[in-house]
């Protein structure tokens, strides 16, 4: 009786959020309970109601929407009497009013809202084998104000980092603005909770210069309104060479008044086309790509220019701060790569516009297995900072490897950078709740393409859905959102779904486990950055060194003998990474160059925990695949197939990871295994 009627208000525009909401639940109760309810629509403050009208009235009549965050929502449901009971139905229950039915409300703080109760509804539907409980009363808000996925896609139909197939935005130069697949992707962020994405890659090639030309313009505002039907606003990555490139000026100095003319007429038209328009992401002065310190100028120079063309349309500058010297010489010792971004930005603090939000990496390097939170996030109270992950797995096998990121956003999450004090976490500084930012949150690389199932391996949709899930809410486990995942995934309840989620929980400490040691990094291909290669990037000019000799290994970035990089945190936490006993094991290497005989807390040397630790690695693979062949017949033939075969070739992967890397170190060390295991010589 609860889904048979279904009541909605919201503003009718047919391609708003409103009605998407109830596109998704009427879908969703088609689909999860084979149900179609009977509906009232009209116009009005968003709120959905199912079961008896007049209980759901009555309860609506006591819920504030004033009180909800405009993404925000209450759910409550619960059994009410709505009227007399008639004089045969007093007989036949003593006495009693008529018996109580059951509602449940959805209410929205906006139309967005609303769909996000949806979502919360449906979801709450699915994991439940006995559906939705009857009582029931949860207001969420989402915690940052924006969290947002970065593309990386090229309008060729490449994705930079993209190990799931071609691009669903781009083929041979064209926008795919019909392609019910970019539909999809907004209901998939949506559903999670994400509100902007930025669809074209930061680095911004000839091509994609030019979609913020009045030609290209039509077809990224209706990509703008697909993503805007689902509450999620656009943003485009901007060439900050594009006056030169595309408006045919001679520079692209941020203080030239040609330049600066040439942004606000492109704002303008942006604007005209595409009313809500998020606003750019930049990545400037930064691998090569142009920026402001052509014309002897900084990055709040840089960043202002945009930022003054954006402001009278309410857009932002989200500018990344992924800048270092990638042209480094492996001979020069004094330059550390990890120090840069807070070299370059900490001393602009204060400088930057209200518009400006800085895009800060996780980890001072570059998305590596381990790595410790970047010192900058939280050190320049004046500025908007926003954090940046990475879901597609780079450095953390490629979706072809499992690794579930969650735990190691969640972790970065936590981090007390204790820079305002004890509990000046990252989630809080990203939540504006540490400094006064009008603007912050997450962001993260996205890690889908055209393959049928997004993410190249099955299991690698467990990121996506796990960075959604902690954009909103910072406080979930990481257990719990494999959990959840697992059971929508794979059954409520079912032996796969058991499997997976502990699979999921273990394959970041796995993946680490054969990997390159205790957060040194780097030990991959060049370029492609998926296979071992240990010395790789030993001798290279991009500032990624292990500096492994025949006594020992890791990265001195002390203050009293090493680069000083310590001396960028907080003192609690620059002590705690300066100190060679008080460092954890786990990040041991970033920051010390250490004897292989170097005793870690665990109590193993440095060389039997390399050992050790690669032979655990590799034998958890082989592990899983023994307990996935047990699960035959629990999943369908092709998810059981496919995840058959990326688990061989991750085993693969393992095996070759752990016999390169302890050779590497026997040889260098002459150190044996104390358990006397097969190491090549
Ligand atoms: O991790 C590195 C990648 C580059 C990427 C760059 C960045 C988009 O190897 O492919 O470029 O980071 O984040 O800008």
């Amino acid at each position: 009786p609860l889904l048979s009627r279904l009541s909605a208000r919201f503003d009718l525009r047919p391609e708003g959020p409103g009605a998407t909401a109830l596109r998704e639940l009427t879908g969703g109760l088609a689909a999860l309970a084979g149900i179609e309810p009977a509906l009232t629509i009209k116009a009005g403050a968003p709120a959905i109601a199912l079961g008896s009208p007049e209980a759901a009235q009555a309860a609506l009549a006591q819920m504030d929407a004033q009180a909800l965050a405009p993404e925000g929502f209450r759910l409550r449901f619960g059994t009410a009497n709505s009227r007399k009971a008639s004089p045969a139905e007093a007989e036949s229950s003593g006495g009693a009013d008529a018996a109580a039915e059951p509602y449940a409300v959805l209410l929205g703080g906006s139309d967005v809202g609303l769909l996000h109760a949806v979502f919360a509804f449906l979801r709450l539907f699915q994991l439940s084998e006995a559906g939705p409980p009857a009582e029931l009363d949860r207001t969420e808000a989402p915690r940052s104000a924006l969290r947002m996925i970065d593309q990386w896609d090229n309008m060729d139909g490449s994705v930079e980092r993209g190990y799931s197939g071609g691009s669903i935005f781009y083929r041979n130069g064209r926008v795919l603005s019909d392609s019910p697949r970019i539909a999809d992707y907004a209901r998939l962020l949506a559903s999670v909770g994400l509100n902007a994405i930025c669809v074209n890659n930061v680095n911004v090639h000839r091509e994609e210069t030019k979609l913020i030309a009045a030609d290209r313009l039509p077809d990224v505002a209706r990509l703008a309104q697909i993503f805007g039907g689902f509450g999620i606003r656009l943003f485009l990555s901007v060439n900050y060479a594009a006056p030169i490139e595309l408006g045919g000026l001679h520079t692209a100095d941020p203080l030239d008044e040609d330049v600066k003319a040439w942004w606000r007429r492109t704002a303008e038209e942006i604007y005209a086309a595409i009313p809500d328009f998020g606003g750019f992401v930049v990545k400037a002065d930064s691998e090569n790509r142009p920026g402001p310190f052509s014309y002897g100028r900084d990055h709040a120079d840089g960043a202002n220019l945009l930022a003054d063309a954006l402001a009278p349309f309410g857009g932002l500058v989200l500018w990344r701060c992924f800048v270092y010297d990638c042209h480094q010489d492996w001979r020069d010792r004094s330059t550390d790569r990890a120090r840069a971004a807070y070299d370059h930005f900490r001393p602009l603090d204060g400088r930057f516009r209200a518009n400006v939000v800085l895009q800060i990496k996780n980890g001072p390097m570059d998305f590596q297995t381990r790595e410790p939170v970047s010192p900058l996030f939280g050190a320049m109270p004046r500025t908007n900072q926003m954090m940046e992950f990475q879901i597609a797995q780079e450095y953390t096998g490629q979706q072809r490897d499992v690794c579930f990121l969650v735990p190691q956003w969640k972790q970065a999450l936590d981090f007390d950078t204790r820079l305002a004090g004890p509990g000046s976490t990252v989630s809080r500084i990203a939540a504006g709740e540490v400094h006064r930012f009008a603007y912050s949150g997450v962001v993260a690389v996205s890690n889908i393409g055209d393959d049928d199932n997004w993410t190249g391996h099955h299991l690698a949709q467990a990121n996506l859905y796990g960075f959604g899930r902690l954009a909103w809410n910072p406080e979930a486990s990481a257990e719990e959102i494999a959990a959840e995942w697992s059971a929508l995934t794979f059954g409520t309840g079912s032996a796969a779904a058991t499997f997976v989620r502990r699979l999921l929980l273990q394959s970041w400490p796995v993946y680490e486990s054969y990997t390159a040691p205790l957060a040194v990094g780097w030990m991959v291909q060049p370029h492609y950055h998926y296979a071992v290669d240990v010395d790789g990037y030993e001798y290279s000019k991009w500032g990624t060194y292990h500096f492994a000799d025949r006594n020992g290994v890791g990265v001195d970035r002390t203050l009293a003998t090493g680069t000083g990089y310590t001396g960028q945190y907080a003192p609690e936490n620059r002590d705690r990474y300066e100190s060679l006993a008080d460092c954890p094991d786990e990040l041991l290497l970033f920051f010390h160059h250490v004897p292989y005989t170097h005793r870690l807390q665990s109590g193993k040397t440095v060389i039997q925990h390399i050992y050790d630790s690669r032979f655990e690695g590799a034998a958890a693979v082989e592990a899983w695949i023994e307990e996935w062949r047990g699960l035959e017949n629990e999943v369908d033939a092709e998810r059981f197939a496919h995840i058959s075969d990326r688990l061989q070739g991750q085993a693969e992967n393992a095996r070759q990871w752990r016999d390169v890397v302890n050779t590497y170190f026997y040889r260098k060390s002459g150190i044996a295994d104390e358990q006397g295991r097969l190491i090549y010589d």
